[in-house]
């Protein structure tokens, strides 16, 4: 029998990502962007990471942001499907295109506007909160190609511009926003996190680390305008979590794991701390890495700190300094990893590692001493629809069971969370791989990894579960 108590408001609920989810890709005037470039398969790994500068969606290939799951048209069925498992929150993306086609419009798509209004009031309708990140891996294809993406100053006044838009614009309707969708992917995939190709010979650390600069320098712009808009908002960062463990207790493993976390908390530390880490300035030196900054750039980072902490947590990384056991690494993850052999894994490699989870945000909140918001969390799995046309997914009920768990182990350590919204709570395009059959959903969507498919919705054995989890307030796992 736990112990803990989840708070009273605590915001259950789901989370999705626009470029995964609306479909509609070139509709009511929505520019493309970088993930509609995105096919599914190899090139799909070779462009995230930046190394093709040839990008042109070719004929016969599956781009699976096209269609998604057609949220865009279906948003009213699936918001009332959400509202029936009782969700308090649902975190969705804008589509940063669906506001500024070419991200440097001097006027916004009034079409794009309307369409986040029409899906708020859905939302507030059912008595659900609207959680909105600003940018979620979709930066617009013509900021790109005309200014290299992130690596240029100008796109910071791009985003300013955008963010301010929306942020006034959805002021009465929304109470939680987000700046950018785990900022640390940056440096693991930057052709998604920040729309990086790189030319050949180039100093990849040193454009990644610019382009991080932009992004920091623009989040605080936004955190600036959140608050100056709407005071009683809260705007949080969002950092893609995980610990990592020292595969022995070799304080050589021990240092390098705690340099592989800082890699990504180098972020947060800016965005909640307000200053660029002793240790960072030290990586930078060693690295040859020069930061260009402007004269107000350390003014702004300090004082517009973020109001919480975002969070994506789905595995557990390892790391060791010893080349025979860095010989084991786990296929399938973003984030480098030997293999753990006290942890089981998904069917795609990821560690299953609900403990990982307690202490992960018990590691946050340590350092930070602000509330945490956990904005993802799941397990991605082939689900199959059995004879009698369900799916009965226990192995994900499992999953979710052990980390809301964890979570209420962490609440009870002391650890403040103000709400869980677990990835994909419908079936959606896969980030990584670009596939449907990568699923995370209480709801299935009839749609296979080449696009075919009635998209039809259907309730998954989860979908109950995770009802009555929200209607005990966690306590009936
Ligand atoms: C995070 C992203 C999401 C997402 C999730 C699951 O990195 O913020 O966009 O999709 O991971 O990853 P995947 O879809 O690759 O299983």
């Amino acid at each position: 029998m736990s112990t803990y108590q989840f708070p009273g408001h605590f915001l259950w609920g789901g989370a999705i990502a626009a470029n995964q989810t609306e479909g509609a890709y070139l509709e009511d005037g929505k520019g493309l962007t970088l993930v509609d470039l995105l096919p599914t398969g190899k090139k799909r790994w070779d462009v995230m990471l930046g190394k093709l500068d040839q990008f042109t969606p070719l004929e016969g290939e599956f781009y699976p942001s096209h269609e998604a799951i057609d949220f865009y048209h279906r948003y009213k069925e699936d918001i009332a499907l959400f509202a029936e498992m009782g969700f308090k929150a649902l975190r969705v993306s804008i589509a940063w295109a669906r506001i500024f086609p070419n991200g440097d419009d001097l006027v916004p798509n009034e079409a794009g506007l309307q369409f986040y209004d029409d899906l708020f009031n859905e939302l507030r309708k059912h008595g659900i909160e609207p959680v909105v990140t600003i940018a979620h891996f979709d930066v617009p294809v013509n900021l790109i190609e005309k200014y290299g993406s992130w690596r240029d100053r100008k796109l910071v006044g791009f985003f300013e511009t955008y963010a301010k838009t929306i942020l006034k614009r959805y002021k009465d309707k929304v109470k939680y926003w987000m700046t950018f969708n785990e900022i640390n992917m940056l440096l693991h995939l930057p052709f998604v996190g920040a729309g990086l190709v790189f030319e050949d010979g180039e100093d990849q650390k040193q454009t990644k680390y610019q382009a991080a600069h932009h992004q920091l320098v623009a989040s605080s712009l936004a955190v600036k305008a959140c608050h100056e808009i709407n005071p009683d908002a809260k705007i949080g960062c969002m950092l893609a979590a995980g610990m990592t463990y020292s595969y022995t207790c070799n304080p050589n493993d021990v240092m390098d794991a705690m340099e592989k976390d800082r890699e990504s908390f180098f972020f947060i530390d800016v965005q909640s701390r307000g200053a660029y880490p002793g240790y960072a300035k030290r990586f930078f030196k060693e690295n040859n890495i020069a930061i260009k900054m402007e004269a107000e750039d350390e003014a702004l980072l300090k004082t517009h700190t973020v109001d919480y902490i975002g969070f994506s947590y789905y595995a557990s990384r390892a790391t060791s300094t010893d080349p025979e056991v860095l010989k084991n690494q786990t296929a399938g993850n973003v984030f480098g990893s030997i293999e753990n052999p006290y942890l089981e894994k998904s069917e795609w490699g990821w560690t299953i590692d609900p403990k990982g989870f307690r202490i992960t945000a018990n590691q946050l909140y340590d350092r930070y001493q602000k509330p945490l918001f956990v904005v993802e969390n799941g397990l991605g799995a082939i689900d199959e629809v059995n004879a009698e046309g369900e799916v009965s997914d226990d192995y994900r009920i499992e999953y979710l069971r052990k980390h809301i768990d964890a979570m209420g182990e962490a609440i009870e350590d002391g650890v403040e969370i103000i709400g869980y919204t677990s990835w994909g709570p419908i079936d959606i395009v896969s980030a990584s791989t670009g596939e449907m059959k990568k699923r995370y959903g209480y709801i299935y969507v009839d749609k296979d990894n080449e696009g075919n498919g009635s998209l039809k919705r259907l309730k998954k054995k989860s979908f109950h579960w995770y009802k009555q989890a929200i209607e005990s307030n966690g306590q009936n796992l």
